[in-house]
């Protein structure tokens, strides 16, 4: 039995290594014991206050769980206003603002006509203030309109990076904190995933996602999103100074406790900045977080003093924005357009509209069943997204702008290329036009496939010449490309002499081929390059490939039922059969492969490898792995299939527990082995 001064001692010891082991994982991105241990040190805890419930303080690890619901958010009026940035969008706007602030400045701050910036990424999140007195967290509010904002303490207790009860010491009596709390995108991606599985309404963006999860009455909802805090900036500050620049302050913060951004750089002047723009915009789709701009402040505090403040925004700083990823825009028509498999797919004809840095004019909206979760009606308005360079996608309806003649979408029953039927088969999402290489479209895209660079690399045969080729009727199939005259093809639009000879000579070139390369060519319903592969390699030739049954072609790594049915019917139709034995003919060829036929469980699987292994070296596992065919990456992703996490894992373990991933420790591994 231990006396109430050993309880008290060891739950104290417990909360600081914990809180310690917090930091560690969630603000430094850098765990220094497994997630085991962690665990532990939080279950003992956990016993020792159920047994002991008036130990239980607020700033315990164990009470951001979340309590009980809300019946709604109270109304928090800034002490200091949360101001707002203004906004540079080129180059041009930059200089001004530096020419502005050498200006004013002039020669008492800027003499040799240069300031000192801070370089921060602007997240794409939601603005809140964080308040501390004595060092425990005691409120946290939503920016609002800057004046007022709601009282969000409950759940922003609930977001792990953000500390309940400040470190180490040096701190002010009355301290509030300023930053964005967001979503990272592997969250985000996992959230709408589960949303979808369970026909739960998709969030637009993590933006969205955040900024819903933080307006939760009930925070143990919020606890389970998956928030993070990134802090930039301080308001108010009693009870102690603590630092000349804006870098030393948000130093100071990281050691109290706070996530400030990794990104975080102090550049000697304006140069520096447009440098730091460009360098951030290059790598913003890597970055695990959304992001729409880059800030950048005076770093010296007394300048930022003496360049005050206009209107409602700081003369100090600027945020240089990112063209925007989501626009609104109208929707002039839905057509369909029918793909290579046949699939019949709707597609927006949009107003244009300047969206992530490209005008868009058109926006695929995948099938019906997309179309109905959307609502969406031609002559709405919508909001478009394109991020990275990803096909832009209508995230959202905005049904209060729907004017009185907007019409419902009908899906054809008929191909409107061929006007066969088109044929929705049970369980299925898409629907095809049943006319096969009948239809024009199909035959297009087929033949585009074909020539494409994975497949026969056809240098020189583009989209618009394929289509042009077979509306003129001369080619219906992929085998009618080696039948091509330089006559005809000279006589396309806009070929000259010499492109018809430059075609001619890589259609000649593309005959020596690969067996993988073939296969992916045919165009076999999902037997995409991988797979293309893995068949070649299993196989060894072209024959096996096409007299093997669905048994057969089962017992190949990666190749489940549908795919072995598809690769079945494709080789069972005499057309296909014949159009192969036409390109054997006119003199593609391919070397046979050798088969490996030791047992390489593995093949094609992925896995990645992290955290510290005891009985062997990461690259020894790695080694290992490689030799029964699995492929390793350093990332985890949704294609990962398996994670080996030593000890000390971090970020990528949580990234697979969010994703699903089988995960195995190192002992598992070395059994399987
Ligand atoms: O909205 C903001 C995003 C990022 C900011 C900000 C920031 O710094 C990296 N800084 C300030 C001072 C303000 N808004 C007002």
């Amino acid at each position: 039995m231990l006396a109430p001064t050993e309880i008290i001692q060891n739950v104290k010891t417990l909360r600081n290594e914990l809180e310690r082991h917090n930091y560690r994982y969630y603000v430094m991105d850098d765990p220094t014991v497994p997630d085991v241990e962690y665990d532990r040190l939080m279950n003992r805890l956990k016993d020792i206050e159920a047994k002991y419930p008036l130990l239980i303080v607020p700033e315990s690890p164990t009470q951001r769980v979340g309590g009980a619901p809300l019946a709604g958010f109270t109304q928090v009026t800034h002490e200091m206003p949360m101001l707002s940035l203004d906004n540079a969008f080129s180059e041009d706007d930059m200089q001004d603002f530096n020419r502005r602030i050498i200006g004013r400045l002039g020669n008492i701050g800027a003499e040799d006509g240069v300031v000192e910036y801070v370089c921060e990424p602007k997240l794409d999140g939601i603005a809140v203030s964080l308040l501390y007195e004595k060092g425990q967290l005691v409120r946290g509010a939503t920016r609002g309109d800057g004046e007022t904002g709601e009282d969000i303490t409950q759940n922003v207790r609930t977001v792990n990076s953000i500390p309940l009860k400040l470190m180490g010491s040096g701190y002010p009596e009355r301290l509030e904190v300023r930053g964005e709390i967001y979503m990272p995108k592997s969250s985000f991606d996992a959230l709408n995933q589960e949303a979808e599985r369970t026909d739960n309404k998709l969030f637009v963006n993590p933006r969205n996602a955040a900024a819903g999860s933080l307006r939760q009455l009930d925070p143990k909802i919020t606890a389970g999103r998956n928030l993070e805090m990134c802090c930039y900036s301080v308001g108010i500050v009693e009870g102690g100074a603590f630092s000349d620049t804006h870098s030393d302050s948000l130093y100071c913060l990281n050691q109290w406790g706070f996530r400030i951004n990794a990104e975080m750089k102090v550049v000697a002047d304006v140069d520096g900045c447009l440098s730091y723009y460009q360098s951030i915009s290059e790598k913003r789709n890597l970055l695990p977080y959304e992001i729409d701009g880059v800030v950048f402040k005076v770093n010296n505090l007394a300048l930022q003093q003496r360049l005050g403040f206009v209107s409602r925004a700081p003369r100090w700083a600027i945020a240089h924005k990112f063209p925007a990823q989501e626009e609104l825009t109208t929707v002039l028509d839905v057509e369909f357009q029918v793909g290579r498999t046949g699939a019949v797919t709707p597609v927006a004809r949009l107003v244009p509209v300047f969206v992530g840095g490209v005008t868009v004019s058109n926006a695929t909206l995948h099938n019906m069943d997309e179309i109905e979760r959307l609502g969406l009606m031609i002559g709405d308005s919508v909001i478009i997204r394109r991020a990275g360079d990803v096909i832009p996608k209508v995230v959202k309806v905005v049904e209060e702008k729907r004017p009185d003649n907007a019409c419902s979408v009908t899906f054809p029953a008929l191909c409107p290329v061929c006007e066969s039927e088109v044929i929705q088969l049970e369980g299925e999402a898409v629907a095809r036009c049943s006319g096969g290489l009948f239809c024009a479209a199909q035959r297009k895209e087929a033949i585009k496939h074909f020539a494409s660079r994975k497949a026969m690399d056809i240098d020189g045969l583009g989209d618009k010449l394929v289509e042009s080729l077979v509306d003129e009727d001369y080619i219906k199939s992929v085998a009618d490309l080696y039948k091509l005259t330089r006559f005809q093809v000279a006589s396309m639009d806009r070929m000259a002499e010499k492109s018809a000879n430059n075609l001619l000579g890589a259609l000649e070139r593309s005959k020596n081929t690969k067996l993988s390369s073939f296969v992916y060519a045919l165009g076999i319903r999902e037997v995409g390059e991988t797979t293309a592969r893995t068949l070649s390699n299993a196989f060894g030739t072209l024959e096996k490939i096409r007299t093997a049954n669905v048994e057969t072609l089962l017992a190949v790594q990666d190749v489940g039922p549908i795919v072995a049915n598809h690769i079945v019917s494709f080789f069972e139709q005499s057309h296909n059969n014949e159009i192969i034995e036409q390109l054997i003919a006119v003199g593609v060829h391919w070397p046979d492969v050798v088969v490996d036929e030791t047992d390489k469980v593995f093949q094609g699987k992925t896995f990645v490898i992290t955290g510290t292994l005891s009985q062997m070296s990461r690259e020894e596992a790695k080694e290992k792995l490689l030799e029964l065919g699995a492929k390793v990456s350093g990332s985890v992703s949704k294609k990962t299939y398996c994670l080996i996490a030593g000890e000390a894992a971090g970020s990528k373990l949580k990234k697979a527990e969010d994703l699903g991933i089988n995960i195995m420790n190192e002992q598992a591994f070395i059994d399987l082995l």
